[in-house]
C-alpha cells in the first residue's frame, strides 16, 4: 500500500473484522465546490461479479491507491468494502462486495448475502466480466440480479487478444444491459472511460465523505486482510478458504494478529518450516506498515470456523 503512512495508529477500532459503512457526514466540509453554482453530485457505485474477475483490482486502479486486497484465488473479498473518490465537483462511494458464486459452505451463503445487498439502493451498479474466461451459467445468474441500467464492464483485456474482446463484448450485449466498457484493471486502461461514464450518471446530492477519505475500512481491519492477502500469495487449494485473520491486540506499534484455520493440519503449512512462512508472510505485511510495527503472528485451529455459523457471527460475517 503506497499510502500506508495514511493508516493512523495507535486507535484499534472496536470490531476489526466487521466495517461498517460510516454515516454520511452531513455537513462535512465541501472542500472545493464546483465553481459556476453548479449543484453538487454525489451517488453510490456498487462493483458486482463472479469471483476472480478482478473488481477490487479496479476499485484499487478507480482510486489510485490499495484499500482492497486481491490475488488470484477466488472468494478474496469478504466484506464490502467502500472507496470514495472525490473531485471538486462530484463524489462517488465505490462498494467492492464479495463474489458471487455457487455456495459450498455457509460462509460462502453469507458472501453471496453481503455481494447481493449491494445491488438495491446503488446509483450504479457495475457488472463485471472476465474477458479471459468465456462468460458462463455464473455470468448469467448475477447478470439477472443486476438492473437493467447496470453497466457491463469487461475486465482483463490486456491479456486476450482484440478478437477476444469483441466476441465477449457480443456476447455480453445478449444480456441487454446499459452501456459496456471493456477495460483493463491491471493496466488502466479504459478505465477512464467508465469512470467519466460513472461520473456522468450521478445525481446531484451531497458530500457524504470527507474530501481526504478514501476508505471506511478500520486499521485494524486492514492489517488482517494484509496478512490474509500474504497468506493467499502462498496457499493453494482449500487452504486459502479456510483461514481466517483478525487482530486482537493493537498498541501501536505491537499489533497481534490471528490466523484461525480449519484443521490441526492445516496450522503446518502455514507456520512453514522453522516458521519460514510466517516469517515471510510478517515481513511482506510489515513494509505496507507505517515504520516500528512489531507484528506478532499467532496461528490457531478454530475448527470448522466456515461451516459453523456461530464462529461466522463471531468473526463478523
Ligand atoms: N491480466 C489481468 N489480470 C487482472 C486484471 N484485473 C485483475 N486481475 C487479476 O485477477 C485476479 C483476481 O483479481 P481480484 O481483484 O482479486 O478479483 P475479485 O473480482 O476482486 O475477486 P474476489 O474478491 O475473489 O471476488 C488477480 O490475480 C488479479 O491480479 C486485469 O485487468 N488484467
Ligand atoms: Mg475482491
Amino acid at each position: 500500500m503506497s499510502d500506508a503512512d495514511d493508516l493512523q495508529t495507535g486507535d484499534a477500532p472496536d470490531d476489526a473484522d466487521a466495517p461498517e459503512r460510516e454515516a454520511p457526514a452531513e455537513d462535512a466540509p465541501r472542500d472545493g465546490a464546483p465553481e459556476g453554482g453548479q449543484p453538487y453530485r454525489s451517488g453510490f457505485v456498487s462493483i458486482v461479479g463472479r469471483p476472480n474477475v478482478g473488481k477490487s483490482t479496479l476499485l484499487n486502479r478507480i482510486l489510485g491507491r490499495k484499500v482492497a486486497i486481491v490475488s488470484d484465488k477466488p472468494q478474496t473479498t469478504r466484506h464490502r468494502i467502500q472507496g470514495v473518490l472525490t473531485r471538486p465537483d462530484v463524489q462517488i462511494v465505490f462498494v467492492d462486495t464479495p463474489g458471487i458464486h455457487k455456495p459450498r459452505t455457509p460462509l460462502g451463503e453469507r458472501l453471496n448475502v453481503t455481494a447481493q445487498s449491494a445491488i438495491p439502493d446503488v446509483d450504479v451498479v457495475v457488472f463485471m466480466i472476465d474477458a479471459t474466461q468465456p462468460m458462463g451459467r455464473g455470468d448469467r445468474w448475477v447478470a439477472e440480479r443486476v438492473p437493467k441500467d447496470a453497466v457491463l464492464v469487461v475486465n482483463k483485456i490486456d491479456a486476450v487478444k482484440p478478437e477476444q474482446v469483441l466476441r465477449q463484448l457480443a456476447a455480453a450485449a445478449e444480456l441487454e444491459l446499459s452501456e459496456y466498457f471493456p477495460v483493463s484493471a491491471k493496466t488502466g486502461e479504459g478505465v477512464g472511460e467508465l469512470v467519466e461514464h460513472l461520473v456522468s450518471r450521478m445525481p446531484e446530492g451531497p458530500q457524504y465523505f470527507p474530501p481526504d477519505m478514501v476508505t471506511d475500512v478500520p486499521e485494524a481491519f486492514w492489517v488482517a486482510e494484509l496478512v490474509r492477502e500474504q497468506l493467499l500469495a502462498v496457499t493453494r487449494e482449500e487452504l486459502p478458504h479456510s483461514i481466517a485473520t483478525r487482530v486482537t491486540e493493537w498498541e501501536w506499534p505491537y499489533i497481534r494478529c490471528e490466523i484461525l484455520v480449519e484443521r490441526e493440519s492445516q496450522k503446518g503449512i502455514v507456520i512453514g518450516r522453522k516458521g519460514s512462512v510466517l516469517k515471510q508472510v510478517g515481513m511482506r505485511v510489515r513494509e505496507q506498515l507505517p515504520p516500528g510495527a512489531y507484528l506478532d503472528l499467532h496461528v490457531k485451529v478454530d475448527k470448522d470456523w466456515q461451516r459453523r455459523p456461530a464462529a461466522l457471527d463471531r468473526l463478523g460475517f
